[in-house]
Formats: structure tokens, sequence, C-alpha cells
């Protein structure tokens, strides 16, 4: 499982999205000589503030080419040495077509998920279709990722383990992202969350802050801590991240924050089993299908969107 071996041997084929704000790119391919599909998603790296120096972005070392002076104003392009000028590359082969419909741009909708909606259509699509938990079991059962866990409670009921989460460096402290996967297994979402479980979520969010705070100095108060729903993977997680950074899937649409589910649920013990929740599905998703055939949704057609930017170039 050499990342160099595989990069080295990777052939690009075609371009899923291009981020131009969050300058990250995901491109199909395959390896030379395997088969499967790989996809290769590149992001170049957030300032570290403190390579903001002589050592760092303005050494002397460092080569610069004027593209332009013009009176008081200047622009530069500089090359920084390579040690503080990596790209963060995420591997995932061999990638199933869900992978590929994961990082694909596509067109999305909000879906209001009744109690019924959920039991009747989302549950059993889940139970037939969903990203492999492998991942999830390796770190569990100490298989993968040890040397990067932050802190680890055993308890089997009311445990968890905190580690970097797969979109960081896990070292750049202005985009921190860890993920608290809970030890308890079958609880697949913050549907299945009711009064039972407030002392492992209340657990997980004073331990996670109280790590963090140990590890990073970054106070709770300034941890955004959320579920997504839907959520990709099945298995109970919460996502920790940096207040000032904007983190992917941050959006009302999609994040759930824990202080939230809590009140919710101290309220009402069965909120998540009887609330209706919004989600974000996109066109490719087969659940999308589930929804569209029972006549819930309707796909956007190519002309559609085309006829959007025509009228509002026209108006403008
Ligand atoms: P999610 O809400 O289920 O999915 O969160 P989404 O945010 O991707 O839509 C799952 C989280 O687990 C995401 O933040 C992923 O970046 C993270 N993650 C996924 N994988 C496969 C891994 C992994 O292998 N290791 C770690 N540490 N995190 C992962």
């Amino acid at each position: 499982n050499d990342i160099h071996i595989k990069l080295k041997d990777f052939v690009p084929e075609k371009i899923l999205s291009n981020n131009t704000n969050r300058k990250t790119v995901c491109v199909l391919g395959k390896f030379e000589s395997r088969p499967g599909v790989v996809l290769v998603i590149l992001e170049k790296n957030a300032f570290k503030e403190d390579e903001l120096n002589k050592d760092g972005y303005f050494s002397v070392e460092n080569e610069v080419k004027t593209l332009f002076e013009n009176d008081i104003y200047g622009n530069f392009e500089c090359f920084p040495k390579s040690s503080i000028n990596g790209v963060k590359t995420t591997v995932i082969y061999p990638a199933s077509e869900k992978h590929i419909a994961k990082y694909s741009q596509q067109q999305r909708h909000i879906i209001l998920e009744t109690s019924e909606l959920y039991n009747k259509y989302t549950l059993p699509h889940l139970e037939k279709e969903q990203f492999t938990l492998q991942w999830v079991h390796n770190i569990l059962d100490g298989k993968s990722e040890q040397d990067r866990i932050v802190y680890d409670n055993k308890c089997e009921r009311e445990g968890f383990v905190l580690l970097p989460d797969l979109k960081w460096d896990g070292v750049t402290k202005e985009t921190l992202y860890l993920l608290a996967i809970v030890r308890a297994k079958g609880l697949k979402s913050l549907r299945d969350l009711n009064v039972e479980h407030l002392p492992l979520l209340k657990r997980i969010r004073d331990e996670g802050k109280k790590a963090i705070f140990d590890k990073y100095q970054i106070p709770g108060s300034q941890l955004r801590i959320y579920f997504h729903y839907q959520p990709s993977f099945y298995h109970l997680h919460v996502h920790f991240t940096y207040l000032k950074h904007e983190a992917p899937g941050i959006y009302a649409e999609k994040s759930h924050l824990l202080d939230t589910i809590i009140n919710n649920i101290e309220m009402m013990s069965d909120y998540y089993q009887r609330a209706s929740l919004p989600f974000v599905i996109r066109e490719m998703d087969n659940l999308f299908n589930v929804y569209e055939t029972n006549g819930y949704i309707s796909r956007v057609k190519p002309n559609d969107n085309i006829e959007l930017i025509d009228k509002s170039r026209r108006s403008s």
C-alpha cells in the first residue's frame, strides 16, 4: 500500500470536479497495469501562520518570478521550498460507482424526510446499499491509523475514538478537523439517537473538547461540533472542526450541532424518530432514484440550466 508507487503509476483520465474556492480537484483514472478505478483528490494546503517568516514564505532562498510592477503595485509568483509547499493528496483505490458519484460535480436537491419517508424509503435503501465501513472497523479494532489517535475511551457502550479526519493533514492547526467515532455498533445516524444516548453524546462533547484543548490548545468555545445528515458512512460519528475554518460540509442543509441535538432530545426523548429532517441529495445517488420513482423529486433537465443562465444574462 505504498502511496508513492501508486501515485507514480497513476494515469489521469477525467476531472470529476474542480473547486477553485477550495483549491481542490478530484481526478479519475487508473494505475498502470492494475485493474479498477482510482480517484485522486488534490488539495492545496492552507497557509500555516508559523511559516509566514524568513524561514518560510519570505526566505531568501525561495525563487521569485516577477509578473509585473506598476507604480506602488507588484504581482509576483513565489516558489517556496518544497518542505512547505506540499499538496494534500488523497487516493481512493479501488473506487466504486458510489465514490465516483460522491466526488462528481452534480445537481443537488433537498428532500424533507418525514419519519414515515425515512422508514419507507431511506432506511431500506441504506440497508441494501452503502459505503463499506471497513475503515471504521480498522480504527476501532486497532488495525489502522493507531498512531493518529488523539483520545481513546475504550468503554464498549459509551466509549469513542477521536482522531484526525481524512480531510485533515493532522498538522495545519488553521484547518483542524477531527472525528469522534463511537465504539458502540449499530447506531447508524442521528435518526437512531434517543434519550438513552444522552450520556454518550455528552461524553463525546465534553471529553472531545478537553482532549482537543490538551493537544492543540484550542478552547471548546472555538470548536464546531456536529453530525451530518445524511452522513456518507452509517456508523455514528461526530465532526469537530475549528470555528474559524470553513470546513467542507458545514452547510445549514447538512450539519446538526451536537448541542442542539442534545437539547432536542432532552426536550423530547424520541425527537429524532419523529422529526422531519431535510437532507441534500445528488442526482447520481441511487437514493435519488428511489425518491424520484415515488414522485417526491424530479431531475433538473440539462436544458433547464442553459435556459436559466440565458435568462439571467438577458435580464442583466
Ligand atoms: P460523513 O458525514 O459520513 O461523510 O463523515 P461526508 O462528510 O464525507 O459526507 C465521514 C467523515 O469520515 C468524513 O469527514 C471523512 O472525511 C472521514 N473519513 C472517511 N474515511 C474513509 C476516513 C478514513 O479512512 N480515516 C479517517 N480518519 N477519516 C475518514
